[in-house]
């Protein structure tokens, strides 16, 4: 691939923010936990010329001419999303993990229709009903948490919730929740009450296409998925689900919901389910998780408290409670190192979204990188370092900004596409 050079001739700006982000990827170590690297495969094929076409419509049926080429493309996508995750039915087509969530609802669901979904403040997606986002606004939602003191979500409390407001959809999976879900339990609890059941499982896909992780498609009428976080693709989404439900989400989706796929993301998602077929990419979905409990085990020996005590999946949740600081300046402090982190908050956190009490870590990208237990136990002390009292001090923090960079380095991402020509 080249470094951008027509870029570089076309518009300065634009691509000295890249060169700097390429940079800003290769030298920091990436803990956001919905974050990935897309393989060069991938990278391609978002950049490649089929972003040009319009293709309303599916394959063999569009309202554009000139589909053959994208046809194979978003056959071949919907084919390896369904033996990737032994599913009736896929939809390869939503722009993001939010739009195949509305589409999903409005596939089943009248606005004022009710939802039981695991509250955001406790971990839950904002499309799972947060009363600003769409989902809160069309559908009247009744929110289930984690329970105090294990900090795990409690079945009987969810089924006793199922039965008290009868929801016609119950909602599985969350954006920071490190324990692993009982779909065959949810799948009675919905039975119980009549309702149907979905699982958004954005953030463990590539765990459960790499078999670390239980597949809630057996269980669940509808599952929706973002292909970037785990899964390793490109930044979209798609929704997998029964038969019986294939034709109202294709009809939501496409007229309902959205106009022209993109059809160069779509072959993108295509590359990323073959790679997710490998035998590699298994190997790589248990490497995430071993260095996702070496990392909680190494936190936990720095003094950091976890959120339920551990983690089962690719992230966990730092609660700064005992450090004495919010989880935006343990956000500011890392990022200062180069150690990029998202502020949480944790299960009934005392402060506002915007400053929280906690962090959110995950092993995605960094595993990505190839690497393992003993970077996961150095980066959990450059952590402890980096948020021990004195990490004010200038010489401290470009101390363990060299060790940072260092570190990166032993794991080299997209050396080639760094101009050396350009000042850092
Ligand atoms: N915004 C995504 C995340 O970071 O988890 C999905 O909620």
């Amino acid at each position: 691939m080249s470094r951008f050079e027509a870029l570089k001739k076309g518009d300065q700006a634009v691509y000295e923010a890249v060169q700097s982000e390429v940079r800003r990827q290769n030298d920091g170590i990436e803990l956001i936990a919905s974050e990935n690297f897309v393989s060069r495969a991938v990278l391609e094929t978002m950049g490649s010329p089929l972003t040009n076409k319009y293709a309303e419509g599916y394959p063999g049926k569009r309202y554009y001419g000139g589909c053959v080429e994208v046809d194979k493309a978003e056959n071949l996508a919907r084919d390896r999303a369904c033996a990737l995750f032994g599913a009736d039915h896929a939809n390869v087509q939503p722009h993001s993990g939010s739009t195949a969530n509305l589409t999903a609802y409005f596939s089943v669901l009248d606005p004022g229709d009710k939802i039981l979904g695991l509250s955001l403040a406790h971990g839950g997606h904002l499309t799972h009903g947060h009363p600003v986002n769409f989902s809160g606004r069309f559908f009247e939602v009744v929110p289930y948490e984690v329970e105090p003191g294990t900090e795990r979500i409690d079945l009987d409390r969810v089924r006793a919730l199922a039965k008290e407001h009868r929801p016609k959809l119950i909602v599985a999976g969350a954006s920071a929740y490190p324990r692993v879900w009982d779909f065959p339990a949810f799948r009675d609890i919905a039975d119980e009450v009549g309702a149907l059941f979905l699982t958004d499982m954005a953030h463990f896909a590539g765990l459960v296409a790499g078999g670390a992780h239980p597949s809630p498609v057996p269980y669940s009428d509808i599952v929706t998925s973002t292909a970037h976080k785990t899964l390793r693709g490109p930044r979209s989404g798609f929704i997998l689900c029964k038969e019986e439900h294939a034709k109202a989400v294709d009809k939501t989706n496409f007229p309902g919901m959205q106009g022209g796929p993109l059809m160069h993301m779509i072959a993108a998602k295509a590359v990323c389910f073959g790679e997710a077929q490998r035998p590699e990419f298994r190997d790589y979905a248990s490497r995430v998780v071993k260095n996702a409990q070496t990392l909680a085990e190494s936190l936990l020996e720095e003094g950091f408290r976890l959120v339920s005590g551990g983690t089962d999946n690719h992230l966990m949740l730092v609660d700064m409670t005992p450090k004495g600081i919010s989880g935006k300046k343990a956000e500011r402090l890392l990022g200062e190192v180069e150690i990029t982190v998202n502020k949480n908050a944790i299960p009934f956190d005392p402060k506002p979204p915007m400053i929280t009490s906690g962090v959110r870590v995950g092993t995605p990208a960094v595993t990505t990188r190839g690497m393992g237990p003993d970077a996961m136990k150095r980066i959990a002390r450059l952590m402890g370092r980096t948020l021990a009292n004195e990490s004010e001090d200038d010489t401290v923090k470009a101390a363990i900004r060299a060790e940072v960079e260092a570190l990166a380095s032993e794991f080299p991402l997209y050396p080639d596409l760094v101009d050396e020509r350009v000042e850092a």
